[in-house]
């Protein structure tokens, strides 16, 4: 008889997620842990009988632009799946960004919406892309939004109403300006109290949604203004937009990005004039935690099929988990998972802290400079994480329809939007700077580091301390700003990999088992410290490339 190969199955994933499980227990209050313990458990069914499906329709039935209708007139419609649809819904539904403003759980809140994104997530098409925006748009509603903006659009946006749900754009890139956002040509044009854009915008996420934050210039200011637009009108006409194509994208298929020109779209400044950056920077500090949500939870992903498939994929006569070596390679990968998870959901925690106003000056400042680190590095070890994921399944890791080149191609996304690793350590450096963000940091990791009394893990809290030493090091004694430049990866990557072995160590502390000892004893044999080099060094280094340019 011919052989069929069984393939990988999707398990629950909250019941089948024990790191999870142990998490929430630890840093929810006993108040809160059976109600969002059952509603995890309940929504965990939903992924998997509802939601896989419709995402895997999402990802095949791709968005369509109709530029006209049959007849010549303009309509700019973007046609996209019921699946998609659907999916927009079930957000909505399940409060994916109401709980965070709910904030029924206090400042738990966020920990508990996190945990409910990374479990949508990766049966959601990238669905939690306009998620992250509508979040970010929120709360920058909350914070700057005029009243108008927020008796009208900040309850569609925190609405639990899948009729009444509206998400956000956030428009920051054009052909000029892309990782440098000073770079934008978009012009605003002051007409009374409103304003109307003219410019191109060269990529926008989900322009499928209601609204959108937007950059520009108010005529005549070099500086940078942050605008508030609707994109349709009562009608459902287009306000002043055109569509003037959709991205070819390498992943992220289900989600319409495009390409706009505005040619006289009411807007409404929000913020102060000229302070466009520093006030949408609200905005983008939460769809980077999404990010880094969402890159662990396509590891988890990745990595919990990879397991189910090792168990019955037979090779050389046994299944293949029970050769040491892939057993050891994917313990592996699991180890840098969890490392991820924690400074993922511990940055979760944070930011409820920080938004409910119990947060400690030492916290605050550690957020700052957490968000450019979580995301940079579970962006690189997700990519990393699946890439492994993919070889682990063999030929079948390569073929489409077995759904896995998605979760891969889904996942290099997370390292580019949102900053790429370069320009989001650069970002950590200038939180070191002019924030002093880096003192709160060491702060934070010392005083973790203190109540770790384990015997067994006092070697190991001791190696993470002396790369922080090596870090402050670095960060007192460096020449320039240019050296602290060229460095900004290292250090960026050093901090990361120190914070995470805090928290790892932590965890393990409270857990008190082998195996959470284990985990925190490879991740730092694995190394937590690349050295630094100096100006001079790195000079040398360039020849290494320039070597092929042609004169
Ligand atoms: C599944 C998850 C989905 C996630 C959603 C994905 C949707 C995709 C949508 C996009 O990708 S939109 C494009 C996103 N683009 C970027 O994120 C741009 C990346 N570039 C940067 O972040 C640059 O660092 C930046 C544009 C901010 C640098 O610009 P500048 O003009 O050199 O900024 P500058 O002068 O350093 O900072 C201006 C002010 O903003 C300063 O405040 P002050 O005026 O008081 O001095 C900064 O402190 C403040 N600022 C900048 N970054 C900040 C910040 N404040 C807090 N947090 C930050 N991260």
């Amino acid at each position: 008889m011919d052989f069929i190969q069984e393939g990988p199955k999707l398990h629950h994933p909250y019941l089948s997620d024990k790191l999870l499980q142990a998490l929430l227990v630890r840093y929810l209050p006993s108040e809160f842990q059976k109600e969002v313990q059952e509603d995890l458990t309940r929504f965990g069914t939903r992924v998997i009988d509802e939601m896989e499906e419709l995402s895997q329709e999402a990802e095949r039935i791709t968005p369509v632009h109709v530029p006209y209708d049959p007849w010549g007139k303009r309509i700019d419609e973007i046609k996209v799946t019921p699946a998609w649809n659907r999916l927009h819904e079930i957000a909505a539904e399940e409060g994916i960004v109401a709980i965070g403003y709910e904030r029924k759980q206090k400042e738990f809140s966020r920990l508990y919406q996190f945990a409910k994104l990374y479990l949508y997530h990766p049966s959601s098409a990238i669905y939690s892309c306009p998620l992250a925006m509508t979040d970010g748009a929120a709360r920058l509603i909350e914070l700057f939004g005029t009243e108008g903006m927020k008796e009208r659009a900040l309850k569609f946006l925190t609405s639990r109403d899948p009729e009444k749900f509206w998400t956000s754009g956030q428009w920051m890139t054009e052909k000029s300006g892309g990782s440098d956002v000073s770079g934008t040509s978009t012009i605003a044009k002051k007409e009374g109290e409103q304003y109307t854009l003219y410019g191109i915008k060269w990529f926008t996420s989900a322009t499928t949604s209601q609204m959108a934050m937007t950059l520009a210039h108010v005529e005549g200011d070099d500086k940078l203004s942050l605008f508030y637009l609707e994109l349709r009108d009562e009608e459902g006409n287009l306000n002043g937009i055109q569509i003037n194509r959709l991205k070819d994208k390498m992943g992220t298929k289900a989600l319409p990005t495009a390409e706009l020109t505005l040619s006289g779209v009411p807007a409404v400044l929000v913020g102060e004039q000229g302070k466009g950056i520093k006030t949408i920077a609200t905005l983008f500090n939460i769809t980077r935690l999404y990010n880094a949500c969402c890159a662990v939870g396509y590891m988890r992903r990745g990595l919990s099929l990879a397991l189910d498939y090792s168990t019955k994929r037979k090779a050389f006569g046994r299944a293949i988990i029970d050769h040491g070596l892939h057993a050891h390679t994917l313990s592996e990968l699991q180890v840098f998972y969890e490392a991820c998870m924690m400074m993922s959901f511990h940055s979760a925690y944070l930011l409820g802290k920080v938004e409910t106003e119990v947060a400690t000056e030492v916290e605050k400042g550690t957020l700052r400079l957490l968000i450019p680190l979580v995301k940079l590095y579970t962006a690189k070890m997700g990519v990393q994480i699946n890439t492994e994921v993919i070889e682990s399944f063999g030929g079948a890791g390569y073929i489409e329809d077995t759904g896995l080149p998605q979760i891969l191609r889904n996942s290099h996304v997370l390292s580019i939007w949102e900053g790429t690793t370069n320009v989001l350590s650069l970002d950590a450096l200038r939180a070191i700077n002019r924030e002093n963000a880096g003192i709160h940091f060491a702060v934070d990791v010392k005083e973790r580091m203190e109540k770790i009394k384990d015997p067994e893990l006092v070697n190991l809290r001791h190696e993470t301390l002396n790369s922080l030493k090596k870090v402050i090091h670095y960060l007192q004694n460096a020449k320039d700003i240019e050296d602290l430049n060229t460095n900004a990866r290292t250090l960026a990557m050093n901090m990361s990999r120190v914070y995470c072995a805090s928290l790892l160590l932590e965890h393990a502390e409270w857990e008190n088992s082998k195996r959470s000892k284990l985990i925190v004893q490879r991740y730092v044999e694995m190394g937590l410290f690349e050295e630094f080099h100096s100006n001079a060094e790195r000079r040398e280094e360039e020849q290494i490339i320039l070597f092929q340019k042609e004169e």
